[in-house]
């Protein structure tokens, strides 16, 4: 099931500008990347990058950058106080008429899950409850990665990362439910898979003042642990799977924008990755399938439930 959509149908229609130059010293196959290019296609030329720590701050290492929009490097936990001095400053130059409209800026957060479920999610809470009018990307590559794949609030239950050798034992947050219950204007997840649907989303997201806020699950080749060819299949699997529900909340009222007609069972997005292999060798762990499987499963049948499909 997908919903209708009112502006972008179709790949072509995508904007054919692009926002970022190829060649990066990011990792081959890297979905951050892929999603931070879709999104900027649709916020154009005149935005401003607030970058938390993370992979993505090595974009642009002086003088050098891939981005035609400006960017602003900040600390893990201050991207989104960081956007509200930026805001501030631009309001104040629109105010006094010292920039013209036409140089208004869009302001991006650009982080990871470790700044946006750990580190940072304080200072966004507090942006969220000032209503501040800015955009923030959570690549969610599930882990710190760019420190060598640690744990984060985010690592999904059963993954390996280099401080969970033989799996998590936590189950992932919910940041997507902890950002909905502050009401943001606009609210989704995304992937880059679904290309047409986060442009649309972007698109939608841009009628509204105030918080906008996407959550993209950002297949990661190195620690994951898959090849970089796979990058897009991964992505594909973990929505057909279920594990990566497309969904959108104005408001706070949530609706999907994509239900599988037919769901694939889990493992056919666990079996390719590395860090998940120690679910399957030396012995296969059935009663940690059976509880991943069931928590996708319980997800879903709350959603027909609620919002009555069949
Ligand atoms: C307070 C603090 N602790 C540790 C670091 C070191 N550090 C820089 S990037 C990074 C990983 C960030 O992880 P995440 O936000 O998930 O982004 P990713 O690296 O996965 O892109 C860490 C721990 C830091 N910059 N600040
Ligand atoms: S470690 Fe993962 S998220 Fe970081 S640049 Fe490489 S592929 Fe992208």
């Amino acid at each position: 099931m997908k919903v209708s959509r009112e502006h972008f149908h179709n790949l072509k229609e995508l904007p054919r500008e692009e926002y970022l130059s190829p060649g990066s010293s990011l990792c081959a196959g890297c979905g951050a990347l892929v999603t931070l290019r879709l999104v900027h296609k649709v916020l154009g030329e005149n935005v401003v990058i607030v970058n938390a720590a993370g992979c993505m701050t090595l974009m642009a290492a002086y003088p050098y950058t891939p981005l035609r929009s400006s960017w602003l490097y900040t600390t893990m936990s201050g991207a989104s106080a960081g956007a509200q001095g930026i805001r501030d400053a631009l309001d104040i130059l629109l105010s006094q008429g010292r920039i013209p409209a036409s140089e208004d800026l869009k302001v991006l957060v650009l982080a990871g899950d470790g700044s946006t479920f750990d580190m940072g999610l304080s200072a966004t809470s507090a942006a969220i409850y000032r209503n501040l009018d800015f955009w923030y990307l959570c690549y969610d590559n599930e882990a710190y990665g760019n420190t060598g794949f640690q744990s984060s609030a985010s690592s999904p239950f059963g993954s390996a990362t280099t401080t969970s050798p033989t799996g998590s034992l936590q189950e992932k947050k919910d940041i997507f439910e902890i950002w909905r219950a502050q009401k943001p204007a606009y609210l989704a997840t995304i992937s880059s898979h679904e290309a047409v649907d986060l442009a649309e989303k972007v698109y939608r997201a841009s009628q509204y003042k105030g918080s906008k806020l996407f959550l993209s699950l950002a297949v990661c080749p190195t620690g994951w642990g898959f090849d970089p060819e796979l990058s897009e299949k991964i992505a594909q699997l973990a929505i057909e799977t279920g594990v990566w529900p497309l969904k959108e909340a104005v408001q706070g009222t949530v609706r999907h924008t994509y239900i599988p007609s037919r769901f694939r069972l889990v493992e056919e997005y666990l079996k390719p990755q590395r860090r998940f292999r120690n679910l399957f060798q030396p012995e296969r762990k059935d009663a940690v399938l059976a509880h991943i499987q069931a928590n996708i499963d319980h997800y879903w049948e709350t959603v027909r439930r609620l919002e009555k499909v069949s």
